[in-house]
């Protein structure tokens, strides 16, 4: 869950629900500070949409014009609480208004929409016209938690979590695109399964950091 790769512009996800739209502000910064015409993705969930860090990153990005998209997986869950009895509005995307940027709603299920709205932000972006807010429309496949009986959903939405798979729908629509055979869908696939295998395996064949390591990059004011 809490993966980071600096060296491929990740810089990791965090347990702190809103903290990536700081991050994400903080990136931003730095590339608009170091003339970079680069753009910063902060992903959160509609929940964390409602958190102060988020108004206050989305507030200070509009006034400085940084080059960032905030996107938000809106899957109607925050914990256990259904998106009605959290979020004041609608929809997400109304809040851009607040702060005088785009805000754009998608079918975060599909990835042509997700593609084309990510890209028109980011360009937007390095244009130097600042942020725009996507709300990415989706659904959770899973609990909050190992072992959640998930009651607060619809019984089709329990039982039925791949019928929202985005992968799925990706593929049937991307073969009346373009001409995939069955062997060469099959080969896509087993050629992603072996690089998640390989990844497995790397991971699990590193050794536990050392007890002296505890307090390494904790900072200490
Ligand atoms: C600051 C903070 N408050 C509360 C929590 C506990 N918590 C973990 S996940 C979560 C809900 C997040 O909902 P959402 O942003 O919709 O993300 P989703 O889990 O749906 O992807 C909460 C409240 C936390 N991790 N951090
Ligand atoms: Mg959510």
């Amino acid at each position: 869950m809490h993966i980071a790769d600096v060296s491929k512009g990740v810089l990791g996800a965090n347990g702190i629900v809103g903290q990536s739209t700081g991050l994400g502000l903080g990136a931003a910064l730095s590339l608009q500070v170091r003339g970079l015409a680069h753009c910063a993705v902060a992903f959160f969930g509609e929940g964390a949409s409602s958190t102060g860090i988020a108004h206050e990153a989305m507030n200070m990005a509009a006034i400085w014009r940084l080059p960032i998209v905030f996107f938000c997986e809106s899957n109607r869950y925050a914990e256990l609480s259904p998106y009605s009895a959290h979020v004041s509005v609608p929809s997400i995307t109304a809040r851009a208004a607040g702060y005088g940027f785009p805000g754009v709603q998608v079918d975060g299920e599909d990835v042509f929409e997700v593609y084309e709205a990510v890209s028109q932000a980011a360009q937007r972006a390095r244009r130097g016209e600042g942020p725009t807010l996507i709300e990415a429309k989706t659904s959770r496949w899973h609990g909050h938690y190992e072992g959640d009986p998930q009651v607060y959903k619809t019984a089709d939405e329990r039982d039925n979590p791949s019928r929202f798979d985005p992968l799925v729908r990706f593929e049937r629509e991307a073969v009346g695109i373009v001409d995939f055979t069955a062997a060469e869908l099959e080969a896509i696939r087993r050629e992603a399964r072996a690089r998640i295998d390989d990844a497995v395996q790397w991971a699990s064949s590193l050794s536990e950091p050392a007890p002296a390591a505890l307090l390494e990059d904790v900072y200490e004011g």
